[in-house]
């Protein structure tokens, strides 16, 4: 077709209030895990890029924390995170879910578009989840709302959809160069991503504020070729006494389980094997501290 020839290539922001997907999106672009998911809201932090290659272009897809109404430090940093990649972004995909009517951070959200100029594509999410009829109110709803591209219905957990979604955002991008190479598939380091699974299973594990007042740092990562086996050593920080022994269970037990199950998951993902060193830390009140957010990777940059 005329198409032929063509190279096209940008940015796609995906945006959306917690927990309605985003990063199960990028997943099953990529086809691979890069990007951390639970149940539990807040759960990203960071901006996650994620390349997908197709035969005439190339989609950068940036995952961004869930947009709310911030109060803490820790949290305004992460509605930052996410806003910045209105700037970054070609398109945006706003997500919502098929399972509630239009939230009231949808609201907000929708209303922070309308003084952007980006093409914006709605993407309602886990339609495996509702009866079909009941889909259709909810695009009617949403297109009075705002001026969308395109409204897609999608499930980011059984790839419904996102074949159609691919070809949409293709036709929308400008044309333009190949920014990475091929293998590239995220800009986030090795470190980042096996610090990420920790935090997944903590979130998975631990109750009430715990999720929340963990941060995990890579201290060390050193691949043993000769033993084809990776060894990571890693410091998970909370914000009080009391959290700590919350870490360490009984006897060891909550560390050891966090352990056991983030081993299993970075040996798939890194292909090896894997020996994974669990370190606990106090790190007093680090959600409201500038320096330590700053060390965790959390403030912004530019
Ligand atoms: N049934 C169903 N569940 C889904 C679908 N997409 C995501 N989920 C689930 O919804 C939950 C949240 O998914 P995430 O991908 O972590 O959501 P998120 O938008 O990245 O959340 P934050 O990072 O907290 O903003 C997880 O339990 C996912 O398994 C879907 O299409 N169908
Ligand atoms: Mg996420």
């Amino acid at each position: 077709m005329d198409a032929i020839g063509i190279f096209k290539s940008g940015f796609i922001g995906i945006i959306g209030r917690p927990n309605v997907g985003k990063s199960t999106l990028l997943n099953a672009i990529i086809g691979e895990k890069i990007a951390i998911t639970t149940y539990k809201p807040q759960t990203t932090r960071n901006r996650i890029m994620g390349i997908k290659n197709i035969e005439n272009g190339q989609m950068i897809f940036l995952d961004t924390p869930g947009i709310h109404r911030a109060t803490t430090p820790l949290n305004q940093l992460m509605v930052a995170a996410a806003m910045d990649t209105f700037r970054s972004s070609d398109v945006l995909l706003m997500m919502v879910e098929a399972t509630e009517s239009a939230h009231r951070d949808d609201l907000m959200i929708i209303d922070s578009l309308r003084n952007i100029r980006l093409p914006v594509i709605l993407l309602i999410n886990k339609i495996d989840l509702v009866r079909k009829h009941t889909i259709l109110p909810l695009i009617d709803r949403f297109q009075h709302l705002f001026t969308f591209v395109e409204i897609i219905p999608v499930s980011a957990l059984t790839g419904d959809g996102i074949s159609l979604l691919i070809e949409r955002i293709w036709e929308i991008l400008p044309e333009g160069p190949k920014y990475f190479p091929d293998e590239t598939m995220t800009d986030k380091t090795e470190r980042f991503i096996a610090a990420e699974i920790i935090r997944e299973k903590i979130i998975l594990l631990a109750h009430q504020e715990i999720p929340y007042a963990t941060a995990v740092v890579v201290d060390s990562f050193k691949e043993d070729e000769k033993k084809n086996l990776i060894r990571i050593q890693a410091i998970i920080h909370v914000a009080k006494n009391s959290q700590k022994g919350i870490i360490i269970g009984k006897k060891g037990s909550m560390l050891k389980e966090i352990g056991t199950r983030a081993r299993l998951d970075m040996e798939k993902f890194f292909a090896t094997r894997i020996y994974l060193e669990l370190f606990v830390r106090v790190t007093k009140d680090w959600t409201h501290d500038p320096r330590m957010l700053g060390e965790f990777g959390y403030t912004e940059k530019k």
